[in-house]
This record gives structure tokens, sequence and C-alpha cells, in this order.
């Protein structure tokens, strides 16, 4: 099962436009949903009055988020097609809950959009899509499936269609994606299943490939198992009988049952560290794990500094030989996306790397960048404004764990955010400690 091609996929687009149906339809077809087990969710949308959210409450398991009608945990699902493991994280689309979107995007090998065809015709492109695709881009996302979905709603209509691929491929151009004339589209119907996995007979004209037919032919991107073992931590958690868990992605690496670990930053004598007790993937036990595997590990011979409480989300798990010591500044090559006058030195937005989330600042704008050559036009400017490129020193204001991006690219690529926007991307050069 190890040595099964893996590939790790983010949905992407709006709320509403149906991630969650799209991945509750998948799970049917595929067969990984019994009857009765659906008989019973889709009772439960009755008995909440969202009818039509059968499909997606699949996904979307809290009452909460079954109430609301939204995702808002990231879901995943792990699916085999054509001997190949498909790992799809559904992620909200909602703007309050970007953060979970953006834990995704940090993880993943290529993305899924889902577009609402009839919502994209009245309103255009909107600054949420535009806002996926930019972090999408920016986080190193090189592959995107287009799916063109609620086809139902436009009269599965070819002209219609034709016409909202071609303003796709304009955004996804504008977020960075210059290749997007060459991406796939599929027009589906999610909740009908249309093109999801068997050809649809409401769209004859549509002669190309099924959803899973493209997703089943996507190329497993390298993996990097040689060097040092790099989970990002996601989520930590403290059972009675096991005691602490850490969940994450592993994004170098490898790791089996008996190893010993560390994780980084630590500030105190005592190393947090443990050993390897059991690896848990796709809801079964595994001896070892590499890179691209979402795990939990449980361990034995933990350090009493191995809790629940200095364990957090953003700290990296490594092997005893290549811990990683905490950043005290860095410098990067940014780019300026979103910032309504400029950003100065002292500006103080949300680091958003792998895992991570800390406040952070600018100490220092090193250099203006040309942004087609990358040469320096001019040093210590006083300012970058939009879509200018720049070098600037950075300094992490809590504990900080990186690489650089030239060495482990999910590891070194970040995004500054600001009043719910992401205003400056980049990756990390050099670390000043
Ligand atoms: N007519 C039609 N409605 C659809 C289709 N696919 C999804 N929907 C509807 O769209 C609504 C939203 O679907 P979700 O799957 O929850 O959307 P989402 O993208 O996951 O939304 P967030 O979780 O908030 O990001 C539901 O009412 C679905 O029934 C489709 O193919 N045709
Ligand atoms: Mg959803």
């Amino acid at each position: 099962m190890e040595s099964m091609e893996m590939i790790n996929l983010i949905m992407l687009g709006r709320t509403n436009y149906g991630k969650s149906t799209l991945c509750g339809r998948l799970c049917i077809d595929l067969g990984y949903v019994d009857k009765d087990g659906f008989m019973r969710i889709k009772k439960h949308s009755e008995v909440l009055d969202k009818k039509g959210m059968e499909y997606a409450f699949i996904m979307d398991e809290s009452l909460e988020e079954r109430q609301r009608g939204i995702t808002i945990q990231l879901g995943f699902i792990g699916l085999e097609i054509n001997g190949k493991r498909i790992n799809l994280m559904d992620p909200p689309g909602h703007i309050e809950f970007i953060n979970n979107l953006i834990s995704g995007v940090a993880g993943a090998d290529a993305g899924v959009l889902v577009i609402d065809a009839k919502e994209f015709k009245r309103i255009g492109i909107d600054p949420q899509i535009e806002e996926h695709l930019r972090i999408s881009n920016l986080f190193g996302i090189e592959q995107i499936i287009v799916l063109v979905n609620k086809m139902d709603l436009l009269d599965y209509s070819q002209k219609k269609y034709e016409e909202v691929k071609e303003s796709l491929i304009k955004m996804l151009e504008e977020a960075g994606y210059k290749n997007a004339k060459n991406f796939e589209y599929v027009p589906i119907s999610a909740y009908d299943g249309d093109n999801v996995l068997e050809k649809s007979s409401n769209m004859p004209w549509y002669k190309k490939e099924t959803f899973v037919e493209v997703i089943s032919k996507i190329k497993e991107p390298k993996r990097f198992i040689k060097g040092p073992l790099r989970i990002p931590i996601l989520r930590v958690f403290s059972l009675p009988e096991t005691g602490t868990v850490i969940a994450g992605k592993i994004e170098n690496g490898e790791v089996k049952i008996g190893d010993e670990i560390g994780v980084s930053p630590c500030f105190t004598d005592v190393k947090m560290k443990a050993k390897v007790k059991a690896i848990e993937w796709q809801h079964r036990k595994v001896e070892y794990a590499k890179h691209g595997m979402d795990i939990g590990l449980s361990f034995n011979n933990q350090s009493q500094t191995f809790t629940k409480r200095s364990l957090k989300k953003g700290y990296i798990v490594t092997d005893l030989k290549n811990e990683i010591k905490p950043i005290k500044e860095f410098k990067a090559k940014i780019l300026i996306l979103n910032h309504p006058t400029e950003i100065k030195e002292g500006y103080m937005p949300l680091l958003y790397c792998h895992q991570a989330r800390i406040p952070c600042k600018i100490k220092k704008i090193d250099s203006l960048i040309d942004t087609e050559t990358g040469k320096e036009i001019s040093k210590n400017p006083s300012k970058l404004k939009k879509n200018q490129r720049g070098i600037v020193t950075i300094e992490p204001l809590k504990p900080f764990v990186a690489e650089l991006a030239k060495n482990i690219p999910k590891l070194g690529r970040f995004a500054l955010r600001d009043s719910n926007q992401t205003m400056a991307a980049g990756e990390i050069i050099e670390i000043v400690n």
C-alpha cells in the first residue's frame, strides 16, 4: 500500500459552488458510502430543512456545518482510483474560515477548482475565487483541474460552457497560471453526477474525459524521501489511553515505528522528544510512512515536555539528527499583491507558512527588484507597492521554524495576510540567526 502512487488534491472555489457535493458524489459513485448510511444522511438533511445538501453532508459531518450548510473544517477523503491513492481535501470556501483553506493548500500537490457556472456567469470574476487561486499559485501548486459545475442550471449548454471557460482562463492567467489554456476543463453537474464518474448523456457535445478519468491520469509529483524528516504539526491531541497524538503531513523524509523523533523549535533544556509507537494513515495502522502521507503518530518514552501544551500547530517534527533552530530573522523575496497603500518597514502582518500562523514584522526593505528579470533596481527603498517585488528582512514575533524554499519548497513559501486579505507572498531565501 505504501508504494502506491499518491496524489493530494485540494478543492478550490467560493462557498456554495459545490465542492463538498462533488466529494460526496464521488464517495457514492465509487461505493465508499453504503445505501443505509446515505439514507440516514439524507434524512438528516430533510430534518434540518437542507434538502439538496445530502451529498455535501457526507463531507460536512458536524452539526454546526450541517445547520449552516457550509464546510468549516478541512475535510479529507482517500479514494483508490486506477491503482492510485487520491486524497481529496475539501476546505471551507467561506472567507471566515480561510485559515483552514490555507492549511489544505499548504499540503496539496494539485488543485481542483469548482465553479458554479450560473453564478459565475451572473457575477463574473469574484475576489474570493481570485484569492484562492493566488494562494494556491503562490504556495507552488502548478496544476489545476477546472470543473464547471451546476451545468443543469445552464441547460447543459455548450455555448454557455465555452463562455464560462474563456473567462476562467483569463482569471487563472491573472492569478499567475500562465499555462491555464492547457489545463483540463470538465463541464459537470456534481449533484446529478454528470461527467463525474460517467459520461453525461445531457452533454453529448462534450467528448473529452470525465473528472474521474482526469484525476486517474495525474502523475505523482517527485517525493522527497531522502534527507531529514519534516512533519509540520497540523493538530495535537491527548487521548486517555494513547497519550499525545500528533497529526500532520510528511513534507520530507520518512518515519517508521521505533524511530526517535524531536520537535522544533525547542527552547527548554529538556528536548521535546519521543519514540514512535504507532503510525496511522487513512484510518489504518502502518509500519512506515513517507513524504506525501497525512499521518497520525503516537509515542512511548515521551520526554516530560512532549505534551499537548508545548507542541503547537506549525512546529515541525524532525529526526533527532536534523532539528531546526528557531528562526530569529529571515530574508525573503516577496511580491506585493494587494496592499491598499504600500508596505513600509515596521509593517506587522500575519505570516502563514506551512502550518504556522504567527505575527511578524517587516524589519527592513533590502531592495526593489525587477518583476521580469529579478535584477536589483534600487537598494533600501522606503516602500513597496502593489505588484512590486522586493527582498525584505522579516522578524517572526513568535517561535517559528521553516526551511529555505530552495531546499524544501513546501516549508519555505509563505503568505502575508492582514485585514482578511493576502497582502503579499514570497519565499525564504536566507535564514539570519
Ligand atoms: N443545481 C445544482 N446544484 C448543485 C450542484 N452541485 C451542488 N449544488 C448545490 O450547491 C449547494 C452548495 O453545495 P456545497 O457542496 O455545500 O458547496 P461548497 O462549495 O462545499 O460550499 P462551502 O463548503 O461553503 O465552501 C447545495 O445546495 C448543493 O445542492 C449541481 O450540480 N447542480
Ligand atoms: Mg463545502
